[in-house]
């Protein structure tokens, strides 16, 4: 794994509509990240947070079923020219957020570095939405189609026309929330999903060794975007759209352990971290612990 490592926070919250997500990455940073990181053996720069447009008065005005769209697609462009550079001079991208809207930014950044970037999206949801088929508005719930090409023109033009990503260089693991529309896209577009069901039948060691074999060959690097919400509410309480039944402490620790093994991982980011709704920062805390075992801490 790169040895260098930039942050990069996205105080985001225009995604969706709960108050207080853009507050995540002071959460996560004041949870210990720099200090966990630091001692292993990482240099690590901080370049603090992307400055996010404030909407103009009232807050959630929806453009064709699209919330806040102009100052999110403004944003996300801002932290596409970040991850870009970060690429550009050789560090590895890590990204706080935030809502999950920002991933479009990450994206974007990276596919400029990347003729084949993989993507696994640790996630409750598949963010696979458009304005037509989401039932909420919340562009939080769009970024992967986005990133396919799929939806606003403003959105899907971040840095650049083209696709950020190919549909058969996701994998998507941890899901049990999918719209309808979503589900349409995912079998029309053949994308590898991961539902909680294949989770227990088949255990977290063989989903991760099967996606890391599946993105092996096919892609040059592989982006790591872990939604908080992806675990159970138990482990994560700190997130705006909580799904019951989900992945454990345990599992993902295991997951991000076996990530860092298999040595594909050129960037993550950790959103919807809401230390308004966590309990003592548990979540952050959680998201810290995930990049430790990420970037390699170990028992022996
Ligand atoms: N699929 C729903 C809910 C949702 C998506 N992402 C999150 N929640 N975090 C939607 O609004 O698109
Ligand atoms: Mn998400
Ligand atoms: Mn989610």
């Amino acid at each position: 794994m790169n040895n260098k490592i930039s942050v990069i926070g996205v105080p985001m919250d225009l995604g969706q509509m709960r108050r207080g997500v853009d507050m995540g990455p002071s959460a996560i940073r004041y949870a210990g990240m720099v200090e966990r990181l630091t001692q292993l053996k990482y240099d690590i720069e901080d370049l603090g947070d992307i400055e996010i447009p404030r909407p103009a008065q009232p807050a959630g005005v929806k453009h064709d079923n699209l919330r806040n769209l102009n100052e999110i697609a403004e944003g996300t462009q801002r932290l596409a020219n970040e991850v870009d550079q970060i690429v550009g001079k050789g560090s590895f991208p890590l990204v706080l957020g935030g809502d999950h809207s920002i991933a479009m930014g990450t994206l974007a950044g990276l596919s400029k570095h990347y003729e084949n970037l993989g993507v696994i999206w640790y996630d409750a949801h598949g963010d696979l939405n458009t304005a037509d088929s989401s039932p909420s508005g919340n562009i939080h719930g769009m970024p992967l189609a986005v990133s396919l090409g799929i939806g606003h023109e403003k959105l899907t033009s971040i840095h650049g026309e083209e696709p950020k990503i190919k549909p058969e260089n996701i994998v998507i693991i941890g899901a049990r929330s999918l719209d309808e529309g979503e589900r349409v896209l995912i079998k029309e577009k053949g994308i590898k999903v991961y539902t909680m069901h294949e989770v227990d039948r088949m255990g977290m060691t063989q989903v991760i060794e099967e996606s890391v074999d599946y993105l092996k060959d096919r892609t040059d690097g592989v982006h790591l975007s872990l939604d908080l919400d992806g675990l159970d509410p138990n482990e994560a309480p700190g997130v705006g759209t909580p799904v019951l039944g989900g992945l454990s402490y345990r599992e993902s620790h295991l997951a991000m352990e076996m990530l860092h093994q298999s040595g594909m991982i050129t960037s993550a980011e950790f959103v919807e971290v809401n230390p308004i709704l966590d309990e003592k920062n548990k979540t952050a805390s959680l998201a810290v612990g995930l990049m430790g075992s990420l970037f390699g801490e170990s028992l022996k």
